[in-house]
């Protein structure tokens, strides 16, 4: 079986790690704070000190970090990735980041002969830890076949896309859905609660119709019980809307909503909830119309 170095244990990396160990693949893992690799570790990895240790003898490198920054910084900067990658290995990077920043990527390994795929990732705390990921993939098509088993250890569904940068932008392009989504329930939940209905009985409704989501039901429930655990931060929802927005204006792509939306989250960001989950925004939009959306 491949070898895998696996970089990043966040929220979303510590289950993507957990579920290649259960496939029976050797992975070892590094984490700049050292302390996330002890479960890790636990449950059968082997930890790095440093990205060039992780990544001496991998077939595979794999990487999900919180932004362009952060995979700057690993490749370029303090992380010194690209000084320590081999001839031959393979890379892949699942953060959701700019699609120039991907082709970069794609570039400063093929200078090195690695091969390189972007493979961001949809769903967040629980799908990674239950594999049950959707990925969109960029880069060559006879890697994407070949890495294929190992995206589909982490996964649901994996998604071919095109060239390098296209797995980045059909993550912006589906993250622009998901703000969208989640604008719409807090709005519509706030003008529910301001009519007097029951949040219990508004989310059966979204349940049934014919424009339910996935998202109405998680979300909805949580907001009912004022549960916001972070599954995907809000401060990382902010850098998307960032992306989102930089993406569209790059190719003059008109995101009218999208703008506002990102208004919002940038205020839920100042009011101090970066670290809640995303659906924390949705406060700002019970402020201004003077209710809390609650299960009596
Ligand atoms: P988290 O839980 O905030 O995890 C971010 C990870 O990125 C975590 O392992 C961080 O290490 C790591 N990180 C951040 N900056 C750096 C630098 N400069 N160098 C190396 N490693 C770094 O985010 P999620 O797991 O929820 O999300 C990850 C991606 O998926 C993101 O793009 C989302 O939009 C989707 P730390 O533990 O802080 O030392």
């Amino acid at each position: 079986m491949k070898e895998i170095a696996y970089l990043g244990l966040g929220i979303m990396g510590r289950g993507m790690a957990a579920n290649l160990l259960k496939a029976g693949y050797p992975v070892t893992v590094w984490n700049r704070t050292a302390a996330r690799c002890a479960p890790l570790v636990e449950q059968g990895a082997r930890q790095a000190s440093t990205p060039a240790d992780a990544v001496a003898g991998a077939d595979v490198i794999m990487y999900c970090l919180s932004d362009d920054g952060a995979v700057e910084d690993l490749l370029w900067g303090s992380g010194k990735l690209l000084d320590a990658v081999q001839a031959g290995q393979i890379a892949i990077d699942l953060t959701t980041l700019h699609p120039t920043t991907s082709r970069k990527e794609a570039a400063a390994y093929a200078e090195r002969g690695v091969k390189f795929l972007d493979a961001p990732v949809f769903g967040s705390k629980n799908e990674a830890a239950n594999a049950g990921l959707w990925i969109v993939v960029g880069g060559d098509r006879a890697l994407y076949d070949e890495m294929k088993p190992i995206l589909e250890t982490i996964s649901e569904t994996t998604h071919y896309m095109g060239e390098s940068g296209k797995g980045a932008s059909m993550k912006l392009v589906g993250n622009l859905v998901v703000a969208s989504q989640l604008e719409a329930l807090g709005e519509a939940m706030v003008l529910a609660t301001k009519a007097g209905l029951d949040p219990q009985d508004v989310l059966g409704v979204l349940h049934v119709t014919d424009f339910k989501s996935p998202i109405f039901d998680g979300v909805g429930a949580a907001l009912a019980q004022r549960d916001f655990e972070t599954h995907f931060a809000l401060k990382l929802m902010l850098k998307d809307a960032n992306l989102i927005a930089s993406f569209a204006q790059d190719l003059n792509s008109p995101i009218p909503a999208l703008a506002a939306i990102r208004e919002n989250i940038k205020a839920a960001v100042n009011k101090g909830w970066g670290e809640e989950n995303a659906s924390a925004f949705i406060k700002t939009l019970e402020e201004a119309g003077g209710v809390q959306v609650k299960q009596a």
